[in-house]
Order: C-alpha cells, then structure tokens, then sequence
C-alpha cells in the first residue's frame, strides 16, 4: 500500500493513501468545506504553507536531532549541531509569527496547527527541553494551548515535556570508516593532528560487555528463520510456522506482535536486541517509548495463546474479528 512499506497509510474506498501530511489533507476536506483548509484562497495557501514549513523546517530537524540519538541514523556531531541550528531557526520564526498570532491562519485552528502542534510534540516528548524552548516563548504558549484542546487531548493524550535530551544510543554509526593501514614508517612523533569531534570530546572508554552475550546460546537463528518465512510459498502453517516452533527458545522473548507506527519501531530495535525471559532494563531505559505501550508475556503453554501468535505470524485475516491494516517481517 505503501511504496516503501512505510506506514501511515490510509485505506479509503477510493485505494490508498500514504504521507501523513497527504492522509491529513484528505481527511480535512472528507465532511466538504470546513475551515480547516482557511476561508479564502489566501488563508489554504498559507493553511499549506505553515504545514509545508512546519514538516521540513522544524520536524524533518527534530527528527535529525532525535533519530540519531535513538539509533535511528547515524550519529554525528556536527551534525547534530547543523540539526539544533536549523530547529532554532526555523522555531525563531514560527515564534515572531506567533508573537501576534494566537493561532497560524486566522482566529481558529486549521489544519496548519493541527500538523504543526503533531510536529512540535514529537520534539516537546523527546529533545526539547524546557531550557531549550524556553527561548521560544510564543511557540510554547502556542504548543501548550493547542495540545491541551479536548480534540487533541482525546487522540494525543496527556503530554509532557523531556526533562533531559536523550543518551546517544549506539556511537557505533559515527566511527569515520577506517582508513587501509598504510606501511609503518619509522616516523617523527605525528604532528598534533585535529582529531575527530567524538574523540576531541570524550576519551575513548574500554567496551562494556553486552549483558546479551552471557545468556546460552539460543537455537532460534533469527535469521534464518527470517529465510523460512521469506522463502516458504505454500503450506505456510506446516512449514514457517512449524519451523518457527521448532527453532523457538522459552527462554527468549523477543518475538511479537505489531499494531501502530511507534510500536512497529519499537519491535524493530526489540526484535535485534533481546534475549532472556524479560524484557532487559536497559531496553527499557534506551527505547524511549516503550513505556507507552503495555508489554504482556505470551504464555506458549496455552494453546489459544499459542496459536494467537501463530496467526500473528502468518497475517491471518481477520485476526480476533478485526481486518489487517499491515504486517511486517523485518529482514
Ligand atoms: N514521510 C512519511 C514518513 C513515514 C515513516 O517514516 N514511517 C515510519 C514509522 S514513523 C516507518 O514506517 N518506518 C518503517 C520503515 O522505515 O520501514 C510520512 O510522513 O508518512
């Protein structure tokens, strides 16, 4: 339904549709006119440009300065700062705009500040702390007013800001690649050479042992039952999800169940992490949302559980009365 595979994606009666802001705009204008698109040409043109704006300038760099240190993407320092520098600039502008707006477009909300204020909270709960926003004073009073609306509340929840930008999760992805050792020469001590920000910045520590490697090793070979499930065309039951039982390990719990977009990331990094009968305190502590959600063991000694993630597995339709919005294995 997606290209990429990517969610959002909305199902209507007309095909797919996918890219949030465009699944906003359809569904803004599903009930006919309405002043969620502005009353005038002028005011949707601005209603367009402040979610434009809004999408690239302050969330594509929340998200630079975010994902990076969740493990999301590489980490660099530079660009990190390149990232906050941009945020800063685009907020400085949303908030001289809102020094004299209460709202974006006009006197009532739009569907402008229905993307922005989406856009802000994902930096509001994740890097942007209060002495960070509170350079912005305008775009704060504004964040604050429009999330606490009772539409918003009722589909966002209570939100909080960070109290603390998040570790850097892995600085694995920001090692410069090595270079091919070259011939030793029997040379002067090397001049001072500049040395990479991470290095200038922090003194290289001795690496922790990952508490992962002192479990016994597992008979579930991930990726090859990943090659099971991929290559298994027919008898899908007597074979992957045979193989899967075969190969599974009580002592793991590192296979599950997907529903929503957050929770489809969150498996990604669970699914390449965990082992052991618990969910380890440090995933706890890295992935930042997953408090959010409530975990629940499966019991495999009951059959109906049992067979519950086998239909997981196998994408049955419907699954406990509801159709399949999407299903993913993650290769
Ligand atoms: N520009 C897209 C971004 C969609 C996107 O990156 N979705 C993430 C979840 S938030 C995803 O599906 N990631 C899984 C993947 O990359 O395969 C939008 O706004 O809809």
């Amino acid at each position: 339904m997606n290209p990429m595979g990517k969610v959002p994606v909305l199902e209507t009666p007309e095909g797919p549709v996918f890219e949030s802001n465009a699944i906003a705009r359809y569904v803004s204008r599903l009930n006919g006119e309405n002043s969620l698109n502005g009353s005038s040409l002028i005011e949707y043109a601005h209603v367009e440009q402040w979610s434009d704006f809004s999408t690239l300038e302050i969330y594509g760099n929340i998200l630079k300065w975010f994902g990076p240190r969740m493990g999301f993407m590489p980490y660099s320092a530079p660009g990190e700062e390149a990232a906050i520098s941009a945020l800063k600039r685009g907020l400085d502008a949303l908030n001289t705009h809102l020094t004299s707006n209460t709202y974006l477009v006009g006197h009532s909300i739009t569907l402008a500040d229905i993307i922005t204020v989406c856009n802000l909270n994902l930096g509001f709960a994740t890097v942007m702390t209060k002495s960070f926003t509170s350079a912005f004073p305008h775009v704060e009073r504004y964040f604050w007013t429009v999330i606490n609306q009772p539409n918003f509340k009722k589909v966002v929840g209570d939100v909080k800001q960070t109290e603390a930008v998040p570790p850097i999760a892995s600085k694995k992805a920001a090692q410069p690649a090595k270079p091919k050792e070259e011939p030793k020469k029997k040379a002067a001590p090397a001049a001072e050479a500049p040395k990479p920000v991470e290095e200038a910045e922090e003194a290289p520590k001795p690496k922790a042992k990952n508490p992962l490697d002192l479990l016994p090793p597992s008979p579930m070979v991930l990726d090859e039952w990943k090659r099971l499930y991929s290559n298994t065309k027919s008898n899908f039951r007597e074979v992957a999800i045979k193989g899967f039982w075969d190969m599974y390990d009580p002592r793991d719990t590192r296979y599950g169940s997907v529903t929503t977009s957050t929770t489809t990331r969150t498996w990604c990094r669970l699914s390449r992490s965990t082992r052991g009968p618990e969910i380890p305190k440090f995933i706890m502590d890295e992935v930042y949302d997953m408090e959010l959600y409530e975990w629940t063991k499966v019991d495999i000694s009951d059959e109906a559980q049992k067979e519950r993630v086998s239909q997981m597995i196998e994408d049955a339709e419907p699954f406990e009365g509801e159709a399949l919005l999407d299903a993913k294995c993650f290769k």
